[in-house]
């Protein structure tokens, strides 16, 4: 496939503005599903744990066609405390949506994906979501959305972004307000006109970097990326270079593309597509693949620091071994280690006993979610009170911020104000809500 065919987008947003119900109705547009096919809501969340909370955990890859062009699209959580998740996938990508909830406005996580966004130089395209909510006020959010650009800096190019207004949930977008209701056609014609195809080169020597991992029983380990330059085929000898710059040697054994939200297998991907690839056990996320005969590294992202941290030990109370089936510190170890290789914002050391481990994420949510899968998957473990790390920089004590914004009716706002000035919450701005009708949205 030649590369001026391909997309590749990333969406990102606050969370629940509608990532994963806008890739719901792409996918329904583009017939990846049967006429008559029983579909659930939000397809991408498809691990337990996302279908009972309804968030997105992980970023995933599927892809779509509009009419000759496949357009890959990755799916990023809006919590926050996956941040990780968006930082990883945003390499892969040429452009990403920034979707706003009309409702809402721009949030923390608006701000905080699009700074990433824009530092990587990709190419924004505005999606003003859930304009089908009653209250809602598209026009406004546009305004907030250019004022948020130009606080971070945005380059003159950045700044004219297009902008699509959807309603997501009912499968509707267009260009500008006044217009009818449409299907998704005027988005998928923003994707592919405003985006380019991929700026890489079809020929030169075989170069991917390696953005996830996953697992499968019969192929096990399997790296995804995208191809950067040059082919992959079946059977090729390559280099992967690691992290700490030594290079090893691997065979390429099966190659994978993504069609809809089905991996089918091929012989050979080129660059600019977002495959997956079997044969290197060894391999891990930030990692180059590469031609033995030209091994040239891509550096991988950076990926924000940690700011909680929790002890997990072995379960010494008295309700022991009632559980769990996996009791022992090297069960726990192996399990804490084999999760760094694919949680990239995850720290493990060990801690101060020897049944003990010192374990760093990016917020209490980032660390439940590891507790609550480990729960599951048959481990007992004791854990201890988050703790927020303080770091010295430049010999001054920091602690780790949030910003926060809380919607409440007016005879809340006392309270919320009241516990939050305990833990030491610094108030930046307090408006009315307007016109918004707060019993719309429980
Ligand atoms: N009214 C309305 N609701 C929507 C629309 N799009 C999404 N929603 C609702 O918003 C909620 C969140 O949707 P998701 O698609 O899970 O949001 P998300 O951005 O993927 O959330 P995270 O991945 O957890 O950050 C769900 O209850 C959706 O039904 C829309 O266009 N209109
Ligand atoms: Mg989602």
């Amino acid at each position: 496939m030649n590369n001026q065919k391909i997309r590749n987008i990333a969406i990102i947003a606050h969370v629940d503005h509608g990532k994963t119900t806008l890739v719901d109705s792409l996918l329904r547009q583009s017939h990846v599903f049967r006429e008559n096919e029983q579909v659930e809501e939000r397809v991408m969340d498809s691990n337990d744990l996302e279908k009972e909370r309804g968030i997105t955990i992980l970023s995933k890859n599927t892809s779509v066609m509009y009419k000759d062009i496949k357009i890959n699209i990755v799916d990023t959580p809006g919590h926050a405390d996956f941040g990780g998740e968006v930082e990883r996938v945003l390499k892969t990508v040429d452009g990403v949506l920034l979707l706003v909830d009309a409702f809402e406005g721009a949030m923390p996580q608006t701000r905080e994906v699009l700074k990433k966004a824009l530092a990587l130089n990709l190419k924004p395209i505005v999606v003003i979501n859930k304009i089908d909510r009653p209250g809602s006020n598209p026009e406004k959010v546009v305004d907030q959305v250019i004022e948020l650009f130009i606080e971070l800096d945005a380059t003159d190019e950045q700044l004219e972004f297009p902008v699509v207004y959807t309603s997501a949930k009912n499968g509707t977008s267009k260009i500008n307000l006044s217009d009818e209701d449409s299907d998704m056609t005027p988005l998928f014609e923003t994707m592919i006109n405003s985006i380019e195809a991929p700026n890489c080169e079809e020929d030169g020597p075989a170069q991917m970097l390696v953005s996830n991992i996953d697992y499968d029983d019969y192929v096990g380990r399997i790296g995804v990326g995208r191809v950067e330059r040059g082919k992959f085929k079946v059977g090729m000898t390559v280099s992967v270079c690691k992290s700490d710059d030594t290079i090893s040697q691997g065979k390429i054994a099966k190659l994978y593309t993504h069609v809809g939200l089905k991996k089918v297998e091929v012989e050979e991907v080129t660059a600019g597509d977002i495959i997956e690839f079997a044969g290197i056990s060894e391999i891990s996320i930030g990692e180059t693949v590469c031609d033995p005969e030209h091994i040239e590294k891509i550096p991988f992202v950076n990926i924000d620091e940690p700011t909680v941290t929790m002890t997990f030990s072995v379960n010494n109370g008295p309700f022991a071994g009632r559980e769990g089936e996996f009791v022992t510190s090297r069960h726990i170890r192996d399990r804490l280690f084999k999760e760094l290789e694919r949680n990239v914002s995850l720290r493990v050391k060990e801690g101060e006993t020897p049944d003990s481990f010192e374990v760093s994420g990016r917020g209490e949510l980032h660390l439940s979610v590891l507790i609550e899968t480990m729960r599951r998957e048959g481990f007992e473990l004791l854990v201890s009170r988050p703790k927020v790390i303080i770091k010295e920089i430049d010999g001054v004590k920091c602690e780790p911020i949030e910003t926060l914004v809380v919607n409440v009716p007016d005879d809340s706002c006392g309270t919320v104000i009241e516990k939050l000035g305990r833990r030491k919450a610094e108030m930046v701005n307090m408006e009315p809500a307007e016109d918004r009708s707060y019993k719309n949205r429980i």
